[in-house]
């Protein structure tokens, strides 16, 4: 792609002289940066003047919120931190809804950000803002950088932050004059200095002989498994604790794949929407022990009443996180990998005297009596329903796609009926619940993982946020399946408008273009499908088109996601899907 000059120029730029713009790059190539999302103007340009120079890939996004969601997915989907680049004033403001989506799932992100020279600073200048005063609350760390000698030092310094400890974004604003002045550079000198490494958290000892006694003491304990046994690569740990002692595995949202969904001692995933067995288990259960999860309200559901017989046990790698929604019996703070790792020698030697089964047939009885209730059981009565699609999705692509979910009922299906196995398999904003997400991050797994199957799933509201992204899949030349749920309601918010507010549909009722005639204005391939034969067809013909290619999914309008807990409700007082059958006939 690139010129040999520009290889050779790079490799002279070791301990060389640069100008600032050029020492951006050359960071983020010693970073291991392959690719960058991103949009000029003014405040950068000359950091894009200097790409040229460089083996870094640019794709141009359609929108910086968007941009900033290609670099999250990027990083979700392949364990690498996600590069945004974007001006000043308007450009950066545009980050903000990905940065606190980043934020909220601790996902390492740097967006580097050109501003106005310094000697504007502070003049209301053409395009200036304060952004890292506007992003220092969603933000892990940030910095104004107006010296090109501090740029090296702080790229490298943003990279560590991002991804060390509990992950997160971090952005680097760089003045104009910045960008422009000659500097050394010498990118193993501009590694972080002694004061900002991340001291290792040390679990102490007795935490962990209390954690121990009490694992082996329980009856019926459970196994909480969050985001962060994806961000540890903890997942063979955790799977021999639970197999070694029988525990059953329930996940939150961002954990999904984490523990493999086809396990027999996976649950599925709890709280708000978790079925019904997930959420009973944690109730009855005598142990909670919560691997890199965070006791989101989501998962808790009324705190008053949450896991009332459970001890509990919380590993966790941010301290900020123990005893902050739930008090906890045991905390073992640090990484989750190296803690299970301390654990599971002291717990094999009596696992085999572990009574686990008498705990294990009650939860196969709680899963026998919700299964009639699953509207996947329904027969095909002609309606269309969004659980059928989503698993049929599932069965073509073997499990084994990169799924990107936005947010609404259609996360909440996939969630129950696309079974993950594989860690980074599901891409979704969960903290935030930023709907346009599924799109643009969509871009950025398939960029940071181009060999594999990548797959959009989002509702018709949602993807109207960032449909002019499906302009840069065309440019890029990329590969994304993408299936909308269209259901014509912001069919979450109509849920609970039916179940909490007296059925009065204020403001949900949505009209969409014809998705596949958008598609196709943009060079994309796409189908509606009204009836369930049409669906494994019609899958079968995007994944076989070798391109992108987009399928609407004309599904029912009015159907809910169940179980479901009301918001401050009990995690058992469950509302129940009334009876597949019954809720139908009238728009038979
Ligand atoms: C940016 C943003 N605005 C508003 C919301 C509130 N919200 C949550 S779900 C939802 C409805 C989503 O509708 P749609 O995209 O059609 O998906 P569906 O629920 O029908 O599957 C809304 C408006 C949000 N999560 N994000």
């Amino acid at each position: 792609m690139m010129p040999i000059e520009a290889t050779n120029q790079r490799q002279a730029t070791h301990a060389a002289r640069l100008t600032g713009a050029e020492i951006v790059w050359a960071t983020l190539e010693g970073e291991g940066v392959r690719e960058v999302f991103g949009y000029p103007g003014g405040a950068i340009l000359p950091i894009y003047d200097a790409l040229r120079k460089f083996p870094i890939r640019h794709i141009l996004v359609r929108h910086e919120q968007g941009g900033t969601h290609m670099a999250d997915g990027y990083a979700r989907a392949s364990g690498r931190v996600g590069v945004m680049m974007a001006t000043s004033g308007p450009g950066a403001t545009n980050l903000v809804t990905g940065l606190a989506t980043a934020m909220l799932d601790s996902i390492p992100i740097v967006c580097i950000t050109g501003q106005v020279s310094s000697k504007f600073l502070g003049t209301d200048a053409f395009q200036e803002v304060d952004i890292t005063g506007i992003t220092l609350p969603i933000t892990k760390h940030n910095y104004l950088v107006t010296r090109a000698e501090e740029i090296a030092p702080a790229i490298r310094e943003a990279f560590l932050i991002a991804r060390s400890g509990r992950p997160g974004p971090v952005l680097v604003d760089i003045t104009k004059d910045a960008q422009q002045a000659i500097a050394d550079f010498d990118f193993d000198a501009a590694i972080p200095g002694e004061q900002r490494k991340h001291p290792m958290l040390r679990v102490e000892e007795e935490a962990v002989t209390n954690a121990v006694e009490m694992i082996l003491a329980a009856k019926r304990p459970v196994i909480l498994s969050g985001h962060g046994v994806l961000e540890a690569r903890a997942s063979d740990q955790l799977r021999t604790l639970a197999e070694r002692l029988q525990i059953p595995v329930a996940t939150t949202l961002l954990g999904l794949g984490g523990f493999p969904a086809s396990h027999e001692l996976s649950l599925g995933m709890m709280g708000m929407h978790g079925e019904s067995w997930v959420n009973e288990s944690i109730q009855q259960a005598d142990l909670l022990i919560a691997c890199g999860m965070r006791f989101d309200d989501r998962v808790t559901g009324s705190l008053a009443t949450y896991a009332p017989k459970a001890k509990k046990i919380h590993i966790e790698i941010d301290p900020a996180e123990i005893n902050k929604n739930v008090a906890v019996d045991v905390a073992l703070i640090g990484d989750l990998r190296e803690v299970l790792e301390q654990l599971l020698p002291r717990l094999a030697p009596r696992s085999a005297k572990k009574d686990g089964s008498a705990w294990l047939r009650s939860i196969r009885a709680l899963k026998g009596t919700a299964s009639v209730r699953d509207i996947q059981n329904l027969p095909d009565n002609g309606h269309l329903y969004a659980a059928h699609v989503i698993n049929d999705i599932w069965h073509a692509t073997g499990g084994k796609a990169i799924i990107v979910t936005d947010v609404g009922q259609h996360q909440m299906w996939e969630a129950q009926y696309y079974k993950h196995d594989e860690p980074r398999s599901l891409i979704t904003s969960g903290g935030l619940g930023t709907m346009g997400f599924a799109l643009p991050a969509a871009i950025g797994a398939k960029v940071a993982c181009p060999e594999k199957e990548v797959w959009v799933i989002a509702g018709d509201g949602g993807f109207q946020m960032t449909s002019p992204e499906l302009a840069t899949i065309a440019q890029e030349g990329l590969d994304i399946n993408i299936a909308i749920i269209n259901n014509g309601f912001l069919g979450m918010v109509r849920q609970w408008q039916q179940l909490i507010y007296d059925g009065n549909y204020a403001c949900s009722p949505i009209l969409s273009p014809d998705f596949v005639k958008l598609a196709g204005a943009f060079g994309i391939d796409g189908a509606t499908v009204t009836n369930r034969p049409e669906v494994l067809p019609t899958i079968a013909r995007a994944r076989t088109s070798g391109r992108a290619f987009l399928i609407e999914f004309q599904v029912e309008k009015e159907d809910g996601v169940y179980p479901m807990i009301a918001p401050g409700a009990a995690l058992h007082e469950m509302i129940r899907r009334p009876d597949p059958l019954i809720e139908t006939t009238s728009d038979v």
